[in-house]
């Protein structure tokens, strides 16, 4: 075989190679739930129903119940932000109207303060539970609900003595008031402020389980969802974790760390230390490339992690994911572009995990921004590189999504493209060495010369 069939046959190859798992026609933009339409939200509820009607959801809880031990160690957040992902994918695997879903995020600081009548107890994710019916969750109005009731939401498990896990049982909440307060946007922001991954870490994780308790009567309340390892079947949970995930996005925009992929963390304990919480030997994965368990989900083709390890390495970059947030109004209610505190305000503001600025502006926020990646950034150099990189990427063109499809195109299919450019070529050039042979085209000697034309006569090129 000569060079031009060795590379003939690699092309071809490449491409029938399928794309990689997050080939996406659209993004996964992250937005506040408060600043999202009702119909928005809905597209959550539903998905949710669905997911769960299908068997998939409840394969996602069992796997979230069999590896609590988690919850203790330093990659908590990496370990959830798969989670919300996998959900994420299920749903706009709906297709349709699903096709471009994004999970949305629970920031609970708005409802700081407002623990009686938290803001998402008044929206399409069902109300408190109701006391005198086994904390069942009613709608904001105190009614049977149609989006978390038993038709739609049937839960397996947290059942009362009353109800049949075959028929499925209801979701229960049951607010704690007058518990621990949420942590307001200024005292989440502050821990955000310290910049080692096991100081953020801990106190995030931390104002998140108020969240927990607050619908869950603190841990009391033994059959509502969120005091349980079965969290997930409150709706409310993955919002949080997106939530929990966007957090430390903002914490690694305000220290410079979002410069760093998955490979630049060996090391770097700043950025990432493995660690258990003191008293806890046994907290699961926390090394940078051991393998998470998922309990009975890889068994699963549905799943991506049927297909490949995932890792606390692997979870660190978003844009790996096809991720990225709105940061809403966080940021700024939490004071973290005033002049006293340790955060950049062009790191923040130029985050390439974070919607811009200006394509919030000018409409174009579901559209893709390819920022090009920075590599290997240590130390100190994050601090000082950190002005001057974000200017860099907040320099770079922005292609109308009408005008640019083909761009988009090019660029999504820029390997098969060549390849199959290349392809077409080379078998042009077989079709006029053929006719050239055959003694149709003129050209014959100028083209090919009678060597090529020889051996394509008897089958030697
Ligand atoms: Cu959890």
């Amino acid at each position: 075989m000569n060079l031009l069939q060795t590379l003939s046959l690699s092309l071809l190859a490449a491409l029938t190679l399928s794309d990689p798992y997050l080939t996406e026609d659209c993004e996964r933009l992250r937005r506040p739930i408060d600043q999202l339409s009702d119909d928005e939200l809905m597209l959550y509820v539903n998905g949710m129903q669905a997911i769960r009607a299908s068997g998939k959801y409840q394969v996602l809880i069992d796997a979230h119940k069999d590896h609590t031990e988690i919850h203790r160690g330093s990659s908590f957040f990496f370990y959830h932000s798969y989670y919300v992902w996998e959900v994420e994918t299920q749903i706009r695997m709906l297709g349709g109207k699903f096709k471009c879903f994004s999970l949305p995020y629970y920031d609970w600081t708005i409802d700081a303060g407002n623990e009686a009548e938290p803001f998402i107890l008044n929206s399409v994710f069902g109300g408190d539970g109701d006391p005198d019916h086994h904390n069942c969750v009613m709608t904001p109005a105190g009614r049977a609900s149609q989006n978390w009731g038993v038709e739609k939401w049937a839960i397996q498990e947290l059942c009362n003595p009353q109800e049949n896990a075959e028929v499925g049982c209801c979701l229960k909440r049951n607010l704690w008031a007058e518990g621990d307060p949420l942590g307001d946007a200024f005292e989440v922001a502050n821990v955000l402020q310290r910049d080692q991954w096991n100081q953020m870490g801990g106190g995030i994780a931390f104002h998140h389980q108020k969240v927990h308790w607050l619908f869950g009567a603190g841990d009391d309340c033994v059959s509502c969802a969120m005091a349980t390892g079965y969290s997930p079947d409150d709706p409310i949970f993955m919002l949080l974790h997106s939530f929990t995930a966007m957090l430390r996005a903002t914490w690694a925009a305000c220290h410079g760390y979002d410069h760093l992929t998955g490979d630049d963390l060996d090391g770097n304990l700043a950025a990432y230390e493995p660690k258990c919480a003191e008293g806890y030997p046994d907290c699961g994965v926390i090394e940078l490339d051991d393998v998470y368990e998922f309990g009975e989900m890889p068994t699963y083709k549905w799943s991506l992690t049927s297909q490949m390890d995932i890792t606390p390495r692997m979870m660190w970059d978003f844009a790996d994911w096809n991720v990225r947030y709105d940061a809403g109004t966080f940021q700024r209610r939490g004071g973290m572009y005033d002049e006293d505190t340790t955060c950049s305000p062009t790191g923040l503001q130029f985050s390439r995990w974070f919607l811009q600025d200006e394509e919030a502006e000018n409409g174009e926020k579901r559209q893709h921004a390819q920022f090009s990646r920075v590599h290997s950034v240590s130390g100190k150099e994050v601090q000082e590189q950190a002005l001057f990189e974000s200017r860099a990427v907040s320099a770079v063109p922005r292609v109308n999504e009408e005008s640019a499809w083909w761009l988009q195109l090019v660029d999504r299919h820029a390997l098969r493209v060549t390849a199959v450019v290349l392809v077409a070529l080379y078998w042009s050039f077989r079709l006029v060495q053929y006719l050239a042979s055959k003694g149709k085209c003129a050209c014959r000697e100028s083209l090919l010369g009678g060597g090529a034309a020889h051996s394509m006569a008897y089958g030697t090129v």
